[in-house]
């Protein structure tokens, strides 16, 4: 998989907490790389090999030391990390104190100077990182909330470079970043970018008033545009996507189809399939839409397999997938949300289940592309119940993967994709009897509605795909894009 020399000037150069692939160290001691595209890496990928591009990012695991590398034409340079640096930096300051404050404090937000110190150190290590691989004039694109000190840094290293920095999260209403003890330094290491990105016009709008409140930016005539240290700084909304061609074109395939059909049969062919696909992370509101199906279910509304129960009769024979990726085991906040949700899913299934059919399947791993586009396929209804979230693709995945005009997507008002994704049934994902009406709605939805819905829903997704997305942004930097 490795091959040539890594470019030692670059002309475009991302910066991610994460590179595109991780190290492995396998049982017979031997290591390697394992690739792990992402929808960044594919949108990316044309206009970093046309610009001789590098991508600088963690790979994956503490205390290593690892040459740059080219991989499959891009070059790649690790940053190395310590244990307690990701212990603080990543697991402490990233995705302790940003993650929660940044998703309106739905978990409390801890603040420790240690983990400030570590962030600040690892993200100066990026930043010089990134000085020494970038060529004179290049463009920098620095993504996400563990970075947010990467452009003043970079600025400071190197005043040739245009800087663009992109945040896949909410940025916060103005009283919540305001508990942030660094918040001025978090947001003059943003002002040293020449274009700051987010998910929606909201986003824009907060920054836009701290950098004025905390920092002493002006504003310009234009509203998109702070001037800083004698500088303009550009903000912009550019709602990421996903590769929806993709999707659609593995969604029609024969063996997702036959996999498709393959689910519902195993399920006992239910009525209808309710799903659910999340990283497993108490943003996502897995327990809101367990909490609306167990109601469901005990007002007799729909059965989950047990069609004996008496007052069942007239109810919708229904079934719920909940599919969750392992994310931040160590995290003590996320052990706690985990064993609240397998007991939620034991209680339900302990009530409702008749022997080999629980209502509620629930898979605690991470699926090959092809199986999710399956269960995408077969699913009547997806819920997407998220308390906070930047954008969500699961909501637009599940939207490229109905060629058929099928299904029914809910969608919580609180997703960044609830904006363009108004055909949705859209629900406010703290209200309990609003979600359990709108499941049901969808359960019982006509079936021309339905696909009046998807399709107008469908337009949306294929025409904005994160290629799209990608060049927007690099456009509204300066950048040429090759096409
Ligand atoms: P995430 O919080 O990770 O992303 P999301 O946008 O939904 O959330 O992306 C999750 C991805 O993981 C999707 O591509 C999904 O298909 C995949 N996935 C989830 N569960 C899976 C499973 N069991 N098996 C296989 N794949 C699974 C952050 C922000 C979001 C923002 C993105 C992009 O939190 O708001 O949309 O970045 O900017």
């Amino acid at each position: 998989m490795t091959n040539g020399e890594p470019v030692t000037a670059a002309d475009l150069v991302v910066v991610a907490n994460r590179l595109p692939v991780d190290y492995e160290r396998r049982p017979d001691g031997s290591t390697g790389w394992k690739r792990s595209p992402g929808g960044l890496v594919t949108a990316l990928e044309p206009t970093l090999r046309a610009r001789e591009g590098a991508w600088v990012g963690w790979p994956g695991v503490p205390d290593v030391d690892v040459e740059p590398l080219v991989e499959d034409g891009l070059s790649l340079y690790p940053v190395r990390l310590s244990a307690q640096e990701v212990e603080d930096y990543y697991e402490g300051f990233s995705n302790g104190t940003l993650w929660p404050l940044y998703h309106d404090v739905v978990a409390q937000p801890q603040f420790h100077r240690h983990w400030w110190r570590a962030y600040t150190a690892v993200n100066q290590r990026f930043a010089e990182e990134v000085a020494r691989v970038a060529a004179h004039g290049a463009t920098v694109w620095v993504q996400d909330y563990q970075l947010q000190l990467v452009p003043g840094r970079l600025r400071e290293l190197r005043p040739d470079l245009r800087i663009g920095f992109f945040l896949h999260i909410p940025f916060p209403p103005v009283e919540l970043f305001r508990q942030l003890p660094w918040r001025t330094r978090i947001m003059e290491g943003l002002l040293g970018a020449d274009l700051v990105g987010f998910h929606t016009d909201g986003g824009v709008r907060n920054f836009h008033w701290l950098a004025q409140e905390l920092t002493g930016a002006t504003p310009d005539r234009d509203p998109e545009v702070v001037r800083y240290g004698g500088r303009q700084v550009r903000l912009g909304a550019f709602p990421i996507s996903i590769d929806s061609k993709q999707i659609d074109e593995l969604s029609r395939s024969e063996p997702v189809l036959k996999r498709a059909a393959q689910i519902r049969e195993e399920l006992g062919n239910p009525a209808r399939i309710v799903l659910g696909v999340d990283r497993l992370d108490y943003t996502k509101g897995i327990d809101v839409r367990l909490r609306a199906f167990h109601e469901l279910l005990e007002e007799n509304r729909v059965t989950g397999g047990d069609t004996s129960r008496s007052g069942a009769e007239s109810a919708i024979d229904t079934v719920m997938i909940q599919l969750a990726t392992p994310s931040r085991e160590r995290v003590e906040h996320y052990q706690q949300m985990r064993d609240e949700i397998e007991l939620s899913v034991g209680r339900i299934n302990g009530e409702f289940a008749r022997v080999g059919h629980p209502p509620v399947h629930y898979l605690h791993r991470s699926l090959p592309r092809e199986e999710l586009v399956a269960f995408f396929l077969t699913a009547d209804v997806m819920l997407v119940t998220p308390l906070r979230d930047g954008m969500n693709l699961v909501a637009k995945e599940y939207v490229a993967a109905r060629h058929d005009d099928g299904g029914v997507l809910v969608l919580s008002e609180f997703a960044g994709a609830a904006i363009e994704l108004t055909s949705a049934l859209l629900v406010n994902p703290h209200d309990t009897d609003g979600v359990k009406e709108a499941l049901f709605a969808a359960l019982t939805m006509n079936v021309d509605e339905g696909r009046k819905r998807m399709r107008t829903l469908r337009r949306q997704v294929l025409d904005h795909d994160v290629d799209r997305w990608a060049r927007s942004f690099l456009e509204a930097l300066g950048v040429k894009v090759s096409q």
